[in-house]
């Protein structure tokens, strides 16, 4: 596959934007090579300017559930934006999406929009440090949760200890409230609280399912243990469903989990493709915010009527059928891929929750941050190039969620299936 005129554009996109993009993961730092730059998507596939066509299984790493350019999102945001972009005053979609999302979602009775996945988390938090007056929080290892300072910590080891920022510029001060513990260890938790901790923490935050470590899913237990242990010292438990949110059901992995967190965080599939990000939960808790309380968050593009539009038209398409027909093809490309590189002697594990997964380059079971970074990383860029050079497009991190949309058929299973089959015989 030649991509002369994204090398071209790189160069100069590289001489514009730092490391030639919008978001880090989007410049193939970790898989090495130029990204390809996209002119356009339809359905299971995107273009790139080169005229090179790719069957995607990043769907902008989570939105795309219904496909590219689905006609009744490009005709909700179409005719919404005939109404005008954006009025920084109330209007009825923010009402009919506030409702449908609390109607979904039975543990959110109060819902604020904003415009992305970090600004939704980092407003829960403030939110959960007010209503409890602490102001400790805990994350786990593996888990991301968007680039707000006090979120942007990961512990080494895993057992509890004092967060470390991993971004320059965040003074260490910023995290000093932050602990990190090892997701799928309760017992990393439970030390720290019975130490008296327990009472300084504001709130626990966690993905429900991980998918940014790759994905990896809550051990039996886990998250009933994490809400039992959150209860039992008055801490706020947010479930961070940025990704999993309207990705695992319409009712996210709570619904699937039946846990009630004390709040969510949504985002991605939200918004239908359109910037976007909502938190809400306990009417006690959302009561705090501005300006119905104390608690100062704001947006000027918060709720704007494109975004609602387009999430309004995405939630009207999700229905309890798109969801299986999305499972069993998922469950049937990840057989193929296993089958693939067993016959191949690759060794890989694939987690898989619902429609969403991540072949590990390894072998063994990955259940936490340690156990991910395990895997060979090597392997998988090469992987990744070779199912690239074939018409495949898959996330440029070992430590991301393949996405599938219910644009992708049996054509599309089947021809990854066999690029997969080339792919493993030339690692
Ligand atoms: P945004 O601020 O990127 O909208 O959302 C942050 C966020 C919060 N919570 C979870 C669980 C998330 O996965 C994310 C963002 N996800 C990454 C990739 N997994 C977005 C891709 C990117 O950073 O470009």
């Amino acid at each position: 596959m030649k991509r002369i005129r994204s090398q071209c554009l790189f160069k100069e996109a590289q001489r514009l934007l730092p490391g030639g993009v919008n978001s880090p993961v989007r410049g193939f730092t970790s898989v090495g090579g130029t990204p390809p730059f996209i002119e356009s998507a339809r359905g299971a596939y995107i273009r790139d300017i080169d005229g090179n066509k790719y069957i995607d299984y990043v769907g902008s790493w989570g939105p795309m559930i219904l496909g590219h350019a689905h006609p009744e999102i490009i005709r909700a945001i179409r005719e919404s934006g005939k109404r005008g972009t954006s009025f920084g005053a109330p209007t009825t979609l923010e009402v009919a999406l506030a409702k449908r999302i609390i109607k979904l979602y039975p543990s959110i009775k109060m819902v604020r929009m904003v415009n992305s996945g970090t600004e939704a988390v980092m407003s829960a938090v403030r939110a959960a440090r007010a209503w409890t007056g602490r102001s400790m929080i805990v994350k786990f290892d593996g888990c991301y949760h968007g680039h707000a300072d006090h979120l942007l910590v990961r512990a080494g080891s895993g057992a509890i200890t004092l967060g470390i920022p991993d971004s320059k510029g965040v003074p260490r001060s910023f995290t000093s409230a932050t602990l990190v513990a090892r997701y799928n260890d309760l017992s990393s938790l439970k030390k720290k609280l019975l130490t008296g901790k327990g009472k300084m923490i504001a709130a626990v935050v966690v993905e429900p399912v991980a998918g940014n470590m790759g994905v990896v899913l809550p051990r039996d237990g886990f998250l009933e243990g994490l809400r039992e242990l959150t209860l039992k010292n008055d801490i706020a438990l947010i479930f961070d469903e940025v990704i999993t949110g309207f990705r695992l059901g319409l009712g996210g992995a709570q619904g699937l989990y039946g846990i009630r967190p004390d709040m969510t965080c949504l985002g991605k599939i939200l918004g239908g493709g359109l910037p976007v990000g909502a938190y809400g939960g306990k009417k006690e808790i959302m009561k705090m915010i501005a300006p119905l309380g104390p608690v100062y968050q704001a947006g000027t593009l918060s709720g704007n009527p494109l975004t609602m539009s387009a999430g309004l038209a995405t939630i009207d398409l999700l229905t309890d059928l798109l969801y299986k027909k999305l499972d069993s093809s998922t469950e049937a490309l990840c057989n193929g891929i296993k089958e693939a590189a067993r016959k191949h002697a690759v060794p890989i594990t694939i987690n898989r929750a619902g429609s969403m997964f991540t072949i590990f380059f390894g072998g063994h079971t990955v259940y936490d941050l340690n156990t991910a970074r395990m895997c060979n990383t090597n392997r998988y860029s090469r992987f990744f190039h070779l199912l690239l050079n074939q018409g495949i497009y898959p996330p440029s991190s070992q430590f991301e969620a393949w996405f599938l949309s219910a644009a992708h058929k049996e054509k599309e299973i089947e021809k990854t299936i066999s690029c997969c089959w080339r792919a493993f015989g030339s690692l």
